[in-house]
């Protein structure tokens, strides 16, 4: 039975809906399809499924150079996670290829039969939606996963410059991972990357320079902490202000704080994967005690309302001006110096906010 108070009108839509209720896998991904293509109703399709409950899934992000493996962490943590009987979405973002990455993933997690697992949903997607950045369409497809009930959510991210830090909106728990070759080390404290990690892993710890990549971010992470006093601002928040008073000394501030830990692994034997799946336990509890969860969620909603305001805009904006033909009366008026391209801007929006099949959010009542 579909829900009388729904603001899903489109019938197709309203069969995912009651599909994923029902637990669909099919319904799931055929939602995550409209989602992906922006097709006509999703944002409604959104709406319902956000509204009528989350499971709250911890949501871990990995992020880091191409080929650091990534994948192959996410196969092991995955196949952890289902030993515990927990369910495991997935969401591989490739930056470049809405196929490489995805397919990469896919051909090992079928190596180790995870793609028959019911309780395992993969899919990858490209890093760029039609109007959005890594996108807004990459976390959609993450709360689809959690409405429909996954309590553990992966998001694997290739890190290349600005989608490596953009995880942050997508992620409780951010994993940055490093390989010895290619002096990781140093690009990353270039990247920004020591303030979007919580965990720093250290992967192909079989080749040479390994101990020496630990150090090297330890060392980092205790030159930052050690001359400011502070745990690293994280998501740009100041943690030392976490939970603690002015008057706190050094010491406390940093015990309410959180250092990243740096973990050592061989994603490919999957040796070092439970020491990360600790931390990352741990990370959690942090997040969980010192509130700073609820505000890393909270950020990453006012997030989404910038972003779904200016997809909307951009969206409305090309339907309003599909091609040059409509901007050529404007043009002659420039010409003849009766307007410029700010009053025709101008018009233009107030156009796009009155027109009354556009002002609200299709299917969504204001
Ligand atoms: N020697 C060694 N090789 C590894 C290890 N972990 C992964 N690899 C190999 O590194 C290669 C890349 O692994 P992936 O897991 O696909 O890496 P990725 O970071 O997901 O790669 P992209 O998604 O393409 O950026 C594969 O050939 C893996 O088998 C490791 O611990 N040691
Ligand atoms: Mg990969």
């Amino acid at each position: 039975m579909s829900d009388p108070s729904s603001s899903v009108t489109d019938p197709a839509h309203l069969a995912l809906l009651d599909g994923i209720r029902e637990g669909k896998r099919v319904a799931l991904a055929r939602a995550i399809s409209v989602i992906e293509n922006e097709r006509p109703g999703f944002q409604a399709l959104l709406h319902d499924l956000l509204t009528r409950g989350r499971s709250g899934g911890a949501r871990l992000g990995i992020t880091g150079p191409p080929g650091a493996g990534k994948s192959s962490l996410v196969s092991e943590i995955a196949r952890r996670w289902r030993e515990g009987e927990e369910g495991v979405g997935i969401v591989a973002v490739d930056p470049t290829s809405p196929y490489s990455g995805g397919a990469l993933l896919g051909d090992r997690i079928r190596m180790n039969d995870l793609a028959l697992d019911e309780g395992i949903f993969i899919r990858s997607m490209a890093s760029r939606g039609s109007l959005g950045g890594l996108a807004t369409t990459t976390k959609e497809v993450l709360d689809v996963m959690d409405a429909f009930g996954f309590p553990r959510l992966l998001v694997e991210t290739v890190g290349v410059g600005q989608t490596e830090l953009e995880i942050t909106g997508a992620a409780d728990t951010v994993v940055v991972v490093l390989v010895p070759e290619s002096g990781d080390g140093i690009q990353a404290m270039k990247a920004g990357l020591m303030e979007i990690a919580d965990i720093f892993v250290v992967n192909k710890s079989d080749r040479p320079g390994a101990d020496r990549l630990v150090k090297e971010v330890r060392s980092a992470l205790h030159y930052r902490t050690g001359r400011t006093g502070r745990t690293p601002a994280h998501h740009g928040v100041d943690h030392s202000r976490v939970g603690g008073g002015a008057e706190e000394t050094e010491e406390q501030e940093e015990d309410t704080g959180w250092v990243p830990p740096v973990v050592q692994t061989m994603a490919q034997t999957g040796d070092g994967v439970d020491e990360l799946l600790e931390a990352v336990a741990k990370h959690r509890q942090w997040l969980d005690e010192t509130g700073e969860l609820e505000r890393r969620r909270r950020r990453r909603t006012l997030e989404r309302i910038r972003d779904v305001l200016d997809r909307e805009l951009k969206r409305r904006v090309r339907r309003e001006l599909s091609t040059d033909d409509d901007l050529q009366d404007e043009l002659d008026r420039i010409d003849a110096g009766d307007a410029t391209a700010y009053s025709v801007a101008a018009s233009i929006l107030g156009r796009i906010a009155l027109d009354p099949e556009t002002a609200p959010l299709p299917g969504i009542d204001r």
